[in-house]
């Protein structure tokens, strides 16, 4: 009798695995057995889940014995060491970070947009960059039913999105200024980052590290995921990305061109029909989108909706949404809520 699955956290202890346990448990994901990983500085560190302590332990290849599957939300080293060894074990792998996602052999799924993508999968399946999948949900229908000729974005993205460190730099810095003292930047833009800079009261544009076309690599991933995620290879789209000092929700401010034109209240009712997307548009009630309001919600919300009068067929909207929900625990669980629907979790 099928007493759910054998579930493994990698990442257990982080902002991304936190999140996790509290959707699996809120979405009653059938799970019969479940192991919290993480590195060993978090070894006998204990966590809650569906009323039970469990105890986290080191991950390793022989973690996944037995492992029907496993979210991965260590970081891209982790994932490019372990998540081979786990399939090669017969575990199928949800991976959050970035190190599969362009690879041809992998999905790259946001469950409302392209769950067919999924059949065929060879044991990883990767979810997309919490920036990609936010824009997305919103940039899909708008495709499918008017076509799209150019998109420009500019994110305004939450320090968690950063992890645990980034939040906390952000408390410490707020904190500090109130009580007149100064203390040294060790975040961000990101740890390792040659120089750091403070966050509040402060914009940071860089997000990630700087490719040699002077772009950061979370905008290249904005561009290069989302041609895939739509089966747009050639889609012309661009991105400025900001780090902003807000704890939680990444905001894009977004400018979007198609190719057939759309009166705005078809777009707003189109979107209003879109799986995942809440419209939040009312200016004469002062009613739009905000990060603070929309913490901890599952869906992507969008308003400031309006005709960019400087060009044919463009639009300009302002999307909001968690990005450790939606952005990333939210649609690990939900790839793995369809993988179960469609019979997927086996490897090969
Ligand atoms: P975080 O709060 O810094 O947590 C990092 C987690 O990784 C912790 O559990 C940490 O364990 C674990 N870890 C670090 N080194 C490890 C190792 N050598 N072996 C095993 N576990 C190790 O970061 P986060 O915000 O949760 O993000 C985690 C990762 O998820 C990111 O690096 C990124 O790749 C991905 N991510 C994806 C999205 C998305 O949109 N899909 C969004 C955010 C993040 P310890 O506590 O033991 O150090
Ligand atoms: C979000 O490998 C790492 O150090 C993690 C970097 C990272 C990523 C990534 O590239 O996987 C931090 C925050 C992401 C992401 O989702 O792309």
């Amino acid at each position: 009798m099928f007493m759910g699955y054998k579930v493994a956290i990698v990442g257990a202890t982080g902002a991304v695995g936190e999140e996790l346990l509290k959707i699996l448990e809120q979405r009653s994901f059938p799970i019969s057995e479940l192991r919290l990983l993480a590195s060993a500085r978090s070894v006998g560190k204990r966590l809650e889940f569906a009323g039970e302590e469990l105890e986290v332990e080191e991950a390793r290849p022989e973690s996944f014995a037995g492992i029907d599957i496993a979210f991965f939300s260590a970081g891209g080293s982790v994932s490019a060491k372990l998540a081979p060894e786990a399939v090669k074990r017969g575990t199928v792998v949800i991976d959050n970070t970035s190190h599969f996602r362009l690879d041809p052999d992998v999905p790259l799924v946001v469950p409302q947009i392209n769950s067919d993508d999924l059949e065929g999968h060879r044991g990883i399946i990767a979810n997309p960059n919490c920036s990609t999948i936010i824009i997305d949900l919103v940039l899909a229908p708008i495709l499918k039913k008017a076509g799209i000729k150019r998109v420009v974005l500019a994110t305004y993205q939450a320090v968690s999105g950063a992890g645990a460190k980034a939040m906390a730099e952000l408390d410490r810095q707020v904190k500090d200024y109130v009580a007149g003292r100064t203390s040294e930047p060790q975040v961000l833009p990101f740890a390792s980052a040659e120089k750091h800079y403070p966050i509040a009261f402060n914009l940071i544009p860089q997000i990630d590290v700087f490719r040699e076309d002077d772009y950061t690599k979370e905008e290249w991933k904005m561009v290069k995921e989302t041609r895939k995620v739509l089966h747009q290879p050639d889609l012309r789209i661009t991105a400025t990305a900001v780090r902003v000092p807000v704890f939680r929700c990444h905001s894009i401010a977004a400018n979007v061109e198609t190719v057939e034109s759309l009166e705005v209240a078809e777009l707003k009712e189109l979107l209003a029909s879109a799986p995942g997307v809440t419209v939040m548009d009312d200016p004469a009630r002062q009613v739009y989108p905000m990060p603070t309001e929309l913490s901890g919600r599952d869906d992507v919300y969008v308003g400031r909706i309006r005709k960019d009068n400087s060009t044919e067929n463009g639009f300009n909207l302002w999307v909001v949404g968690d990005q450790i929900r939606k952005g990333a625990a939210l649609n690990a669980v939900e790839i793995g809520e369809e993988l179960d629907r469609r019979g997927l979790v086996r490897v090969g």
